[in-house]
């Protein structure tokens, strides 16, 4: 799926700004009918759970409408018109006037409607945008709604991290021509000092395409007839982690001298591949630094912000991070473009947080209920979860930046049925991407012995909180716990292990010289002691500390204010832990770290 670009041939209108906002407990049974009757307005992009005083706003479950007018642009004459809402959490219906033109399922992943039926160009339209954030056991991620004494709907879910919702990602109106350029996919390999590019472009219909391929600097470097095949690009520039290279690949429909369509899109030439227990980009062994991260900022809760991206960026460089995990979703396709452009390497994630009923039992103190079952997690959890990875892969397997797919995090991957889940997840993954590795994280309760799935897959991410929720304050312990389990999947997996969770609450301004959970001092020795662990595991092939920065969760009376693992407060102002990690992965250059023994 082509994100949106102006071109020779398409213009785009951005659609953010200050829309009229209800949630439906405040308006008719058609709200899209017409004027929304309300006095608040909200921003978008913006989750709009925590700009409103009103606590029933906060706490609603079910839809909110957003409305505005929007004017096509009056050139627009003859051309496609498309409205694209880059990410509606979890449930989207668009309406233009009184006319429903898209629906769609998924919070993370944008979707699209050609309204040109529907409107005129120079002619100004009501565009209404419905948002559900209820989340079941058919929903990715999952959650269940419940009804308590008072009447009230309640939204329960199993993941820790808040449920924000809303438009949090910007919408869009754009042109295209009738006849244009629906899709293009790019898969690169290194021959030495050639770079190849396998290009395929997909049109509305049967047309003649030309492609050409820029350099950074816009001169042309090879060229090419057809809607596939391969080009060859000599003394090629790769993309590096570290050192971003991005080349364009221009897709021209052809009629004549006429050109109908075309489309730029920006693409690096990498290779990765596992070998043994290795992780190998452009032939040579990477070693991930960085963070499972999260799109969560005060206020605007999941809202996309430029000034948050390039600051947590900046920030990552600062501690000598070369990575990320997109925890527990995917990331807003302006986090995706930036990552590109600065060589940071993204472990791509789906919503898919939450397959996990033995979590919710530990932490309620319930008989555990069994994951996968009828009654739980089923063959329509999955469709839904097929579906998710679709998309996922859609909108983003043309990112150089992106290495490897993660399609769950901490599934139950040690209970009955979650083998006859996932395997076919794997390969549909698989076969809509031969090229890149796939993952998933285990968790605390899948070991190297009871685990069901992880031989599907190319890397194992394992996340472990020794020193943490076991082991807690004895860090000695925890290093040996640790050690200890990541030899156990080493020795019986023999495939590169990858620290995709580990991490200390932690509490900016105190201090002990003690080994006190939540202390500064506690989270940076917690690291320490993690990573001599990690530096006697040949197989461990890289490490992301959980969190970068504080973030909110639900209520509940594990978390103070969310989530505190972070590196960074929720503000981004540096813990302790960040002095501790920037003297261990400045400098590194995507190597592993000499044993400290
Ligand atoms: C996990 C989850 C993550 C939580 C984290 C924690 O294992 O993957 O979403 O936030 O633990 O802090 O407990």
């Amino acid at each position: 799926m082509l994100k949106p670009r102006p071109t020779a041939t398409r213009e785009l209108v951005n659609l953010d700004g200050l829309w009229k906002f209800a949630t439906a407990a405040t308006v008719g049974e058609s709200p899209w009918a017409g004027p929304l009757d309300t006095p608040l307005e909200a921003p978008v992009p913006a989750s709009y759970n925590d700009l409103f005083t009103d606590s029933a706003i906060r706490d609603h479950v079910g839809w909110v409408w957003y409305q505005r007018t929007v004017r096509v642009p009056r050139g627009w004459d003859g051309e496609r018109v498309v409205l694209r809402v880059d990410a509606a959490t979890h449930e989207g219906r668009v309406y233009v006037d009184d006319v429903l033109v898209a629906e769609h399922v998924g919070g993370y992943t944008p979707f699209e409607a050609d309204i040109t039926e529907h409107v005129g160009a120079g002619q100004e339209f009501r565009l209404t945008v419905g948002v559900n954030n209820e989340l079941t056991t058919t929903t990715i991620p999952p959650g269940r709604i419940t009804v308590d004494q008072t009447g009230r709907r309640k939204q329960t879910y199993l993941h820790d991290f808040y449920n924000y919702a809303g438009l949090a990602r910007s919408v869009w109106l754009y042109s295209v021509p009738a006849l244009h350029v629906e899709d293009i996919t790019v898969v690169t390999g290194l021959d030495s000092t050639t770079g190849t590019v396998e290009y395929e472009v997909e049109t509305s219909e049967a047309a003649t395409v030309r492609v050409r391929v820029l350099d950074a600097t816009g001169a042309e470097v090879c060229a090419g007839e057809g809607a596939s095949g391969t080009l060859r690009i000599e003394n090629v520039t790769p993309w590096r982690p570290g050192a971003a290279y991005l080349y364009e690949l221009v897709a021209e429909i052809v009629d004549g001298d006429a050109i109908r369509d075309t489309y730029a899109l920006p693409f690096g030439v990498r290779t990765v591949e596992v070998r043994g227990s290795r992780f190998l980009i452009n032939g040579e062994p990477f070693y991930f630094t960085g963070f499972g991260k999260h799109e969560d900022t005060a206020v605007r809760g999941k809202g996309h912000d430029d000034a948050y991206l390039v600051h947590d960026f900046q920030l990552m460089e600062w501690t000598g991070a070369n990575s990320f995990r997109t925890a527990h979703y995917p990331y807003a396709e302006e986090v995706m473009d930036f990552a590109d452009r600065h060589g940071i390497v993204v472990i791509d994630e789906t919503a898919a947080v939450g397959l996990n009923l033995a979590v919710e039992a530990g932490l309620l103190g319930t008989p555990p209920r069994p994951t996968f079952s009828p009654e739980t997690f089923h063959d329509a959890t999955r469709d839904a979860h097929a579906q998710a990875i679709r998309e996922l892969i859609a909108r983003d397997k043309n990112h150089p930046s992106v290495v490897m797919w993660c399609i769950a995090n901490e599934p139950s991957s040690n209970e009955e049925g979650a083998r006859e889940y996932f395997e076919p997840l794997v390969e549909l993954t698989r076969k809509l991407d031969p090229t890149r590795p796939v993952t998933y994280t285990a968790v605390m309760f899948a070991t190297s012995d009871n685990d069901r799935i992880a031989d599907l897959f190319d890397v194992i991410c394992i996340n472990r909180y020794y020193g943490w929720y076991i082991a807690t304050g004895d860090l000695a312990a925890a290093e040996q716990y640790m050690e200890g389990d990541l030899r156990g999947w080493a020795e019986k997996f023999g495939r590169p292990l990858l620290m995709s969770e580990y991490g200390a609450d932690t509490l900016p301004g105190l201090h002990s010289v003690w080994d006190q959970p939540w202390t500064e001092e506690y989270q940076a020795a917690y690291l320490a002691a993690s990573h001599r662990a990690f530096d006697r595991i040949e197989a461990v092939v890289g490490e992301q500390v959980w969190n970068f920065a504080d973030f909110q969760t639900s209520h509940g009376i594990h978390r103070v204010d969310g989530n505190r693992k972070g590196v960074f407060t929720r503000d981004r102002k540096p813990k302790a832990a960040a002095y501790e990690l920037q003297r261990r992965w400045r400098g590194l250059g995507g190597r592993k770290p000499s044993s400290e023994k």
